[in-house]
């Protein structure tokens, strides 16, 4: 497909609780931007495939034991090693359709309810990284969530956790945290079809004004 010539990509963030339809959702939207003519790359974090990466893995398959602190800071290394990568994309007009991204650093970190690592803390190491243009937080009860087929056998997929973490991504919009500007909640407890729309709502306009110009730089 044609490239068409643009001012820059824009970069979308997919989140919300495990069984939410992230993945579902994410691929959706990649498929219907790109439908209609638009540069778009999918990518996900944690990406698992780095060397940092396999590190997460170990321990989010609960074979390897880890600090809270560095786990966390191990997660956002795996994003830093992908930033200029990201930067680089959407300077070249690609939009980058993200799943997950640094909220649910924060979150995931913070409703471990140890004392020693706040929110406050938990967002220190991702500052500078490229910011979203949107934030889409797929908002589902994390009963429903279970309802969806169970969790899987990971490290944070039990009810209480998922609970702790559906209250503070809800809480980074209600305290009106830095965040919360970019963050638009969509109810995924509604159909396939009816959550895809919504997310294109709330997407589609943001590519647009973000590649005919009229919103400059990727912020941090
Ligand atoms: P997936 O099931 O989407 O692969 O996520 N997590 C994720 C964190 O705790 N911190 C982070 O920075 C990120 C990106 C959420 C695996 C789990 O990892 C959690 C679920």
């Amino acid at each position: 497909q044609q490239a068409r010539p643009v001012s820059r990509g824009a970069f979308i963030v997919v989140e919300g609780l495990d069984r939410a339809g992230k993945t579902t959702q994410v691929k959706r939207l990649c498929d219907s931007l790109y439908a209609q003519g638009h540069n778009v790359k999918m990518i996900r974090f944690p990406d698992r495939t780095t060397p940092v990466g396999k590190m997460i893995d170990g321990y989010l398959q609960s074979k390897a034991q880890l600090d809270d602190h560095s786990i966390h800071l191990l997660f956002s290394a795996n994003r830093w090693e992908k930033a200029a990568w990201i930067k680089g994309q959407i300077s070249q007009g690609y939009t980058i359709i993200c799943d997950r991204y640094y909220y649910s650093g924060m979150v995931y970190s913070a409703a471990k309810q140890n004392p020693a690592l706040s929110l406050g803390w938990a967002r220190s190491p991702d500052v500078g990284l490229p910011r979203p243009d949107r934030m889409i937080f797929l908002d589902l009860d994390a009963k429903e969530a279970e309802a969806r087929g169970g969790y899987g056998e990971e490290k944070y997929e039990k009810r209480s956790m998922q609970e702790r973490v559906r209250e503070l991504f809800l809480g980074l919009l209600l305290k009106g945290e830095e965040e919360s500007t970019d963050m638009v909640v969509v109810d995924a407890g509604q159909s396939v079809e009816h959550v895809a729309h919504a997310i294109w709502k709330e997407t589609s306009g943001v590519v647009q004004s973000v590649e005919s110009g009229s919103r400059k730089q990727i912020g941090t």
